[in-house]
């Protein structure tokens, strides 16, 4: 049978298969066939064994494309679910009390990674990291208010929508894939689609709510698609069906759900699956003893709720119990959307040419060290979820490699056979490693470190220093250096913790453990300085006041 009436599906199942079976051997190969007259020169030639497979799905995918890069009709698609605040809470990660099904599910069709953590524990700059592989450290983003783009520098930046969309698939993203206001247009082939869902159904909610933050839980009586992510699913799934109509245009869809972020919102159903006393408040609520006063940083973010039983931390014991069970139900929420999503995959036989990504894009902190929300280097906001399952990756493994959110993208473009994109950004390569090896075997490791950051202020009467937490992780450790860049290392206060056998992260040992303070030091020195946040005074190259200043003058001048 010739490969011409081989379906797109098998095909790419093929190459799938054969991909994750020989990646150096393909890896070499790729590059000798980036071009139309070189595959058909390989095609011509007959290559025997395992290559001629490659050569034939290449080489037809660059006859049938006629570009320079391998055909996309050939490509797996992806399925990529990204969940707002989502910490491993979940079934499958161990936890008793949660009710997850469909997440669990998830992670039984592919890969678990028990060892994932973020890049910087809040929505904006993680987003950026896993949208454009890069740290926040390295580029200098670390708010919520910086649109990337706008800073000279990075204008050109290649998301991996991006990549993707120049290597012939059909990309696009419904509900939160960057952070709202700094959603990047270049990287879809649509405009992002958002839900109009409500915030809350009971109308007490509603009217305390005045256009600001509102209360901090709602069960409301009402049914899943009142809400925002239920429209997400709704429309996530109709996008599906019309993804079906067109076979031979592979696709990246990129559906980013709204829950568990606050306010702990759900319909009541996921709420009555539990009874509060299921919850037990954490074991450790204080900060870490000998940790500087600011790492921990104030829980402003739930602060801003309305109907708090008080005006300063900690939560009476009831209310902790109340914010923690509403944290599971809008996870269950959550959940059943993202079973109704991978349903539909399934139901329309597309699971099999499609990996399905789930990633939550920080943790948080349920009242442990007294803390709620995230906004800090700790065990709680740092590590996330993420499961990866499809094609050639066998079903029920789980794996402890440590991993980071900027590893994704050069995951993804492995996984379907693209090349790392040229120009990167600022010159500067991805920050991340292909997972690719550990997806064909859990015992790999590609990172013995993991890194992540987190700005803070130290305010003083006579101070006002503008601190970067750089963190390391490795299998036991974590180490965080704070000090303002550019700061000699001296000026540096160190957190250190062992999480062997302090896994609460009850005490800093860093003075009682000099030498490992040095040798962990030395691995974060290996990596460029922190960047000031780009805008900053003192920020190097930015450009940005200047061009945040004319367009303040600009939009004056439009009367907006
Ligand atoms: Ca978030």
């Amino acid at each position: 049978m010739g490969i011409m009436g081989k379906s797109r599906k098998r095909i790419g199942q093929e190459y799938v298969a054969l991909f994750l079976q020989d990646k150096s051997k393909i890896k070499q190969n790729f590059k000798m066939f980036n071009s139309l007259s070189h595959a058909i020169f390989f095609w011509e030639k007959g290559i025997t064994s395992d290559m001629t497979r490659f050569v034939q799905i290449v080489g037809i995918g660059l006859m049938l494309g006629g570009g320079g890069v391998a055909s996309a009709a050939q490509r797996p698609n992806i399925l990529f679910i990204a969940v707002d605040d989502l910490k491993p809470v979940l079934g499958c990660y161990g936890d008793k009390v949660a009710k997850t099904p469909n997440m669990d599910k998830l992670a039984a069709r592919g890969m678990l990674f028990e060892k994932a953590y973020v890049n910087q524990a809040v929505c904006a700059p993680s987003r950026n990291s896993l949208m454009l592989g890069i740290r926040p450290q390295t580029m200098g983003l670390y708010d919520l208010k910086t649109y990337f783009r706008d800073i000279p520098v990075y204008s050109n930046a290649v998301s991996m929508g991006q990549t993707f969309m120049k290597n012939g698939y059909e990309v696009e993203s419904l509900g939160k894939i960057y952070h709202a206001s700094l959603n990047d247009k270049p990287s879809w082939s649509v405009p992002n689609w958002e839900s109009k869902g409500e915030t809350y159904a009971i109308e007490e909610n509603r009217a305390a709510m005045k256009g600001e933050k509102g209360t901090t839980t709602e069960a409301g009586d009402v049914a899943d698609n009142y809400y925002q992510d239920g429209k997400i699913a709704e429309e996530a799934m109709a996008r599906l069906r019309a993804k079906k109509e067109k076979p031979d245009q592979p696709f990246m869809m990129m559906v980013g759900f709204h829950k568990p972020h606050l306010p702990f919102v759900a319909p009541k159903k996921y709420w009555d699956q539990f009874k509060p006393e299921q919850f037990s408040l954490p074991e450790f609520r204080t900060a870490p003893e000998g940790s500087p006063a600011y790492a921990l940083g104030e829980s402003g973010e739930i602060m801003q709720y309305k109907k708090l039983p008080v005006e300063e931390l900690p939560f009476p014991d009831d209310f902790a119990r109340h914010l923690i069970h509403g944290y599971y139900a809008a996870t269950s929420y959550t959940d059943a959307q993202i079973g109704k999503v991978v349903a539909a995959l399934d139901e329309l036989g597309m699971a099999e040419n499609t990996f399905i990504v789930l990633w939550g894009d920080h943790g948080w902190h349920l009242g442990d060290h007294g803390k709620w929300c995230k906004h800090t280097n700790y065990e709680q906001a740092t590590r996330i979820p993420i499961l990866i399952s499809g094609p050639g990756i066998k079903p029920g493994q789980r794996t402890t490699a440590l991993i980071e959110t900027v590893d994704l993208y050069p995951t993804l473009l492995e996984l379907t056979g693209q090349s790392m994109p040229e120009t990167g950004i600022a010159g500067m390569g991805l920050d991340g490693k292909s997972l690719v090896p550990i997806l064909k075997d859990p015992n790999q490791k590609v990172n013995e470190y993991v890194f992540h950051a987190y700005p803070r202020a130290e305010k003083s009467d006579d101070t006002k220093r503008k601190l970067i937490g750089r963190a390391v992780r490795n299998d036991r450790y974590r180490l965080v250096e704070w000090k303002e860049p550019n700061d000699s290392a001296e000026k540096a206060a160190i957190e250190l913790y062992d999480y062997q056998t302090d896994p609460l992260e009850k005490k800093n040992l860093a003075e009682q453990n000099p030498e490992l303070v040095a040798q962990l030091r030395a691995v974060l020195a290996k990596l460029p300085e922190a960047k000031p946040q780009m805008g900053d005074e003192g920020a190097p190259e930015s450009g940005y006041e200047k061009k945040a200043k004319k367009k303040k003058k600009d939009k004056a001048g439009s009367g907006e």
